[in-house]
């Protein structure tokens, strides 16, 4: 009798293991649909092929696309406008002088340029055949370098000046709105919702990040700092990821998913001499002076994977990716139009989750009848 009531009790105490280990399957199968709801690929491989290239007269340093045209800052004569709508063949349709100009922004139908010592110049393209000067601003006070355009603002990094908010909306009378001083030689900046991430040089060895909160546009307040090593050359932010470069030490990555407090993730010590860094898609497109173009498979972000390293002389700068075609900005070599290749292996949706939900329904079947025989039993 009390045999037979033991072993009762002890089928009772398995049934409600297997239920719940049951129960704990089908959660875990659960979660496991839902953070692989989407195919994964992985970069096989990246090649970069030359489709043209034009030379600017000696020193490209910036280019941007705007419907198949190519407007490019050169250091050594100006701004460039090139029709790029035949990559192989591209044309030059006009050329303005600018000295010393380091970066060019276009928004509808102005080209905003920057001259290294004498500030923002502003160009009407409306007909890229005529460009014509319609205004400029500068206080003669810092190397105007990079420029980016926001909400009729031009950010200028305007070197000991600090970051420079012009206001543009009158093009014939710009003037500055704005100007945060006092944080070293400020090079680089990228303007992402109402921040302005600033790269800074502090001395030879030494370089400083700033967020500066931009909605004041008239008061720009800083909210976090961090000092690194090495000169800034360029930042870039892509979600909650900030990626900062330098001449001496290849690239830096930084949380700013609490924008307050930033954070360093990893640090890559790639040849060197890096100006430009771009990201999208898990790849991260890096120009350096000497070596070129390389381009990394990012997709864990603390073990970049180099993938190719596109080099035929002229010294990559600006970098600037439409579609499936990089686009160069490179010294001597002026110009370079490059094809992107890429090779991904992919590993689809239905097939992956399909294993699962199946697994999920089974286990979820098997688990209501163990629960019906439970209750029978009982
Ligand atoms: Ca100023
Ligand atoms: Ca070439
Ligand atoms: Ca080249």
């Amino acid at each position: 009798m009390f045999d037979c009531l033991n072993q009762t009790g002890e089928i009772m105490i398995l049934k409600r293991k297997i239920i719940f280990l049951f129960t704990i399957f089908f959660i875990l199968n659960f979660l496991i649909c839902l953070k692989f709801n989407t195919a994964q690929i992985s970069y096989e491989s990246v090649e970069l092929t030359e489709l043209g290239q034009i030379e600017t007269g000696g020193s490209a340093c910036t280019v941007q696309i705007v419907k198949n045209i190519a407007y490019v800052a050169d250091d050594f004569s100006g701004l460039h406008i090139i029709n790029v709508t035949n990559p192989s063949n591209p044309k030059e349709l006009a050329f303005v002088e600018v000295a010393h100009s380091y970066s060019v922004v276009v928004f509808d139908q102005y080209a905003y340029a920057s001259s290294l010592y004498d500030g923002l110049f502003i160009y009407d393209i409306s007909d890229p055949m005529n460009p014509f000067e319609l205004g400029g601003y500068t206080d003669d006070r810092g190397r105007s370098s990079q420029v980016s355009y926001l909400n009729n603002l031009v950010f200028l990094a305007n070197g000991y000046d600090g970051l420079e908010i012009i206001d543009v909306s009158d093009p014939q009378d710009p003037f500055e709105l704005g100007n945060f001083t006092d944080i070293g030689d400020v090079r680089t900046l990228f303007l992402e919702e109402q921040f302005c991430f600033v790269g800074a040089k502090i001395s030879d060895t030494t370089s400083s990040l700033r967020i500066l909160n931009v909605t004041n546009t008239s008061v720009p307040t800083q909210i976090a700092r961090y000092d690194t090593s090495g000169e800034v050359t360029d930042i870039f932010v892509e979600d909650d990821l900030l990626y900062f470069s330098t001449w001496d030490y290849g690239f830096e990555v930084f949380n700013i998913s609490n924008i307050h407090e930033p954070f360093p993730i990893f640090s890559y010590n790639s040849i060197g001499h890096t100006v430009n860094i771009i990201t999208g898609e898990n790849l991260l497109w890096e120009s350096s002076y000497f070596t070129g173009v390389r381009v990394y498979d990012i997709t864990n972000i603390t073990e970049p994977i180099e993938l190719f390293n596109y080099v035929d002389g002229g010294d990559a700068i600006g970098l600037f990716k439409h579609e499936d075609i990089l686009f160069v900005a490179d010294k001597s070599d002026g110009l370079e139009i490059l094809q992107i290749t890429i090779i991904t292996s992919e590993t689809p949706f239905p097939f992956k989750s399909g294993i699962i939900i199946i697994t999920t329904i089974v286990s979820f079947i098997e688990f209501k009848k163990r629960r019906v025989k439970n209750k029978h039993n009982l």
